[in-house]
């Protein structure tokens, strides 16, 4: 049986992966609130096939409860913030967890911390206060190559928002862990799901390609986001640029866009910042310039309404909160971060809508129905490309248009 510690967007998911698999699972959660909600059967956000994932996972027999449960084997996926001014990761939530998986698992278990881990992290804060457990049982500390006591193991996840079901199934994984029986082991239970080939290697290894990952992602974004400065700087097309460039067989540049948002790929880097600041050269400016992009989008703003006669910004909308498309996850959203750089500046935030949010009000001066929010501006500026918007040019036509992201078809479109 397999206890899943955390059922957030990656415990949630990978604990119905597993159940709907013939894995026997139970979630677990702190929040009674959200135990609830899974227990009357309804799923905690929105996801591509997750509805379908859970009602699979139930027919299965998984169940969810606030408590630790007595098992061989614990998936921790909690969340790990970061602490915004030293940029180091706060590892408080894992070893939290850990702590209590360690009041009531049996002493030969294995705990495997999904969650994403500055390198060292595992080494630093985890593991001590397993060895300590491992030492009272009077057991060889879990750093020697035999597997005794508890041991412990680094899987970081890697699935997308968005396309989390079909990643989960498809996407190759690494598991990291002191000895090659202990890796091997855990690598029976993902292989019950996962299709993709696993890799099994040490556990500092594996925290460090799991940030890797992520800031080869944010870098890349970052140069796109720069080349959009550049060009526009001098009047080029970003995107025609782009395209051709990619068609050589050796570059692959992404997309500029409004910002990086999300839990990851706008936080994982700073971690190595943090760790190696005279070191990480390269990655700290590539988050500088990934950071102040939604002000580069606000100067973009006020440029396009002075040569448009807009002086009243009540009449400029953004279109899109969420962090990216067709998501309802809006953590470290770059809508977010130019509302935020507005009051910053003592002025009043855009009006915003996002189809995701119609039922509630995320920020101040959400309009919730998309007609009202077109009704009352002028501009808009497309910062996420939902599926929503493209099923509706029709009803921007006339608007004066900000386009973040290339997708709108209509005449004279403003871009970054
Ligand atoms: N973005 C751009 N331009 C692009 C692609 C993305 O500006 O060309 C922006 C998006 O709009 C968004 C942000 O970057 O605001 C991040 O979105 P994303 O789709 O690139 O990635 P995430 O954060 O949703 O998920 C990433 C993935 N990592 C990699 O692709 C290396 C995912 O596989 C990880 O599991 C996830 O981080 C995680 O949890 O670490």
């Amino acid at each position: 049986m397999i206890n899943v510690i955390g059922l957030g967007y990656i415990g949630l998911p990978t604990a119905l992966m597993m159940a709907s698999h013939g894995v026997e699972v139970i979630g677990t959660d702190y929040n009674k609130e959200l135990v609830d909600t899974l227990n009357a059967g309804k799923t905690t956000f929105k996801e591509d096939g997750l509805d379908e994932l859970f009602a699979e996972a139930v027919k299965a027999g998984i169940k969810f409860t606030t408590e630790y449960q007595k098992t061989d084997m614990y998936i921790v996926s909690v969340p790990t913030p970061y602490d915004k001014f030293s940029k180091k990761v706060d590892a408080c939530y894992v070893v939290a967890a850990v702590k209590e998986v360690l009041k009531v698992c049996p002493d030969n278990a294995t705990i495997v911390v999904e969650s994403t881990v500055s390198p060292g992290t595992m080494d630093k804060f985890v593991r001590p206060i397993v060895d300590e457990f491992n030492k009272s049982l009077d057991l060889r500390p879990s750093t020697l190559d035999k597997p005794s006591g508890i041991s412990l193991v680094h899987a970081p996840e890697r699935i997308i928002p968005g396309n989390m079901v079909y990643e989960l199934l498809h996407n190759n994984r690494t598991i990291g862990a002191d000895s090659k029986e202990i890796g091997e082991k855990v690598k029976q239970y993902y292989a019950s799901f996962c299709q993709g080939e696993i890799v099994v290697t040490d556990i500092r290894t594996a925290e460090m390609t799991k940030v890797v990952e992520n800031t080869f992602r944010a870098v890349n974004i970052a140069f796109a986001n720069e080349l959009a400065r550049i060009c526009r700087h001098d009047n080029m097309d970003v995107y025609e640029i782009i395209r051709i460039c990619n068609m050589h067989p050796r570059v692959n540049i992404l997309q500029p866009g409004p910002g990086v948002g999300g839990h990851c790929i706008s936080v994982d880097p700073w971690f190595l910042v943090g760790d190696y600041p005279s070191l990480a050269k390269v990655i700290d400016e590539s988050m500088r310039t990934n950071d102040s992009q939604p002000q580069f989008v606000l100067n973009r703003i006020y440029e396009i309404m002075e040569e448009n006669g807009i002086t009243d910004s009540s009449r400029v909308g953004l279109y899109g909160i969420t962090y990216k498309e067709n998501v309802d996850d809006v953590r470290e959203s770059p809508t977010l971060q130019m509302i935020e750089c507005q009051e910053r500046h003592l002025a009043r935030p855009l009006k915003s809508f996002d189809p995701f949010f119609t039922d509630k009000e995320i920020v101040k001066n959400q309009v919730l129905d998309f007609d009202e929010f077109l009704e009352g501006i002028d501009m808009v500026v497309i910062m996420v490309k939902h599926d929503h918007i493209k099923m509706n040019w029709e009803k921007l036509k006339g608007k004066v248009i900000l386009d973040c992201h290339n997708i709108c078809p209509l005449e004279s479109v403003y871009h970054i």
